[in-house]
């Protein structure tokens, strides 16, 4: 497969060594590298993105936007192959090669609040990039991703649909997330006050996806743009909290461990609203908070239906694994739920502050 793949590019395969890279649940990723190149290769799960064109495309177009209004902003784009494709198929799977960034690195957790900040930055910053760009030219990747009464909607489905055993063995899970559903409830008179605008979303801003620069740290740029579509600002925010506050992840089995700190919600505020404080209305602000509980929530609702479903979504390692994730959630969810006041004080604190 990689000779025919980089054999596409114009690159022999015997030049590069090739390693597994990365830490995603969706796609495959290697690093392809000699010792004057490095590439990332990436076949992407075509049972999860149904139309892969779709994120091509959408790229491809971001790509021609960025290019006439700021040509200095750097988006990882994939490279053509010899023939000017953005990707490669093989017997059905398909393929595609970026440039590996120089100087980069990325981290999988958030030690510090400087990091969550120069994150929150750029994705604040990509999102601004695109504020005055056309979001219907962007097709969905994924349908209805971050719909959360759908999603709601597919547990309750799974929950009907499940095994006995698995229903026994997640019933705190399941009264947990139907005990929130007033969660979702919001969202729906949110969606239907049309309160939030439609942007241009990354949808998937986990520390990792985005590069630092290896010696200062400092934020280069997003990358993982398979979800960027057209979406509401709270997907972004809301998936820093749920993956930055905590310093333990969602794998952790020892729930003591999770824990929020508020230095690092301030610091997301800090670094997102750095650059998009001129763009969200006043409405959107107030969404801030809830941002997190959305996404929180969403995230156990998935991980417990796939449990439920027999775990056909996310890859997995243990048996059970995906009901450790959803509880995971659920007590991270609750956790930030406890702090919502103290959020509330930092936003007017820092509010105060710049008048
Ligand atoms: C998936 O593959 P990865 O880790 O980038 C998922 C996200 C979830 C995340 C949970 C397309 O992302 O929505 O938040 O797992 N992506 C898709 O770890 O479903
Ligand atoms: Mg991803």
């Amino acid at each position: 497969m990689f000779q025919e793949v980089l054999g596409a590019y114009g690159l022999n395969v015997e030049k590069f060594k090739i390693e597994p890279f990365g830490s995603g649940l969706i796609n495959h990723t290697w690093k392809v590298y000699s010792e004057e190149l490095a590439y990332i290769l990436q076949e992407v799960n075509t049972e999860v993105f149904r139309q892969p064109q779709n994120i091509a495309q959408n790229i491809e177009t971001i790509k021609k936007y960025l290019d006439q209004t700021a040509p200095k902003y750097l988006f990882v784009a994939p490279i053509s192959t010899t023939d000017g494709n953005d990707f490669v198929v093989i017997d059905d799977h398909f393929y595609r090669v970026f440039p590996f960034v120089e100087n980069s690195c990325s981290i999988d957790f958030v030690h510090r609040p400087e990091q969550a900040y120069h994150a929150a930055k750029q994705f604040g910053k990509f999102t601004r990039m695109l504020c005055a760009f056309n979001v219907k030219k962007l097709k969905p990747t994924i349908e209805d991703f971050h719909n959360l009464p759908l999603r709601v909607e597919q547990f309750k489905t799974a929950l009907e649909q499940a095994t006995k055993e698995r229903i026994k063995e997640a019933k705190f899970a399941i009264e947990e997330i139907i005990r929130h559903y007033d969660i979702e409830e919001q969202y729906g008179h949110m969606v239907d006050s049309s309160a939030l605008n439609l942007r241009v979303v990354h949808h998937d801003t986990k520390i990792s996806n985005v590069l630092l620069q290896v010696d200062t740290g400092v934020g280069l740029c997003v990358i993982d743009l398979d979800t960027v579509m057209p979406g509401y600002f709270i997907s972004d925010v809301g998936d820093m909290m749920r993956t930055y506050l905590s310093e333990a992840n969602e794998e952790e089995k020892d729930f003591s461990k999770i824990a929020i700190r508020e230095d690092v919600f301030a610091a997301i505020h800090k670094g997102y609203m750095e650059e998009m404080d001129p763009v969200l209305n006043f409405t959107e602000k107030q969404f801030f908070i809830y941002a997190g509980k959305f996404m929180i929530y969403m995230q156990a609702v998935r991980f417990i239906a796939d449990f439920l479903n027999g775990d056909t979504y996310y890859k997995t390692n243990y048996a059970g694994h995906n009901l450790v994730r959803g509880l995971n959630q659920i007590d991270l969810l609750n956790k930030y739920i406890e702090k919502q006041s103290r959020f509330e004080e930092i936003i007017k604190k820092i509010n105060q502050d710049r008048m």
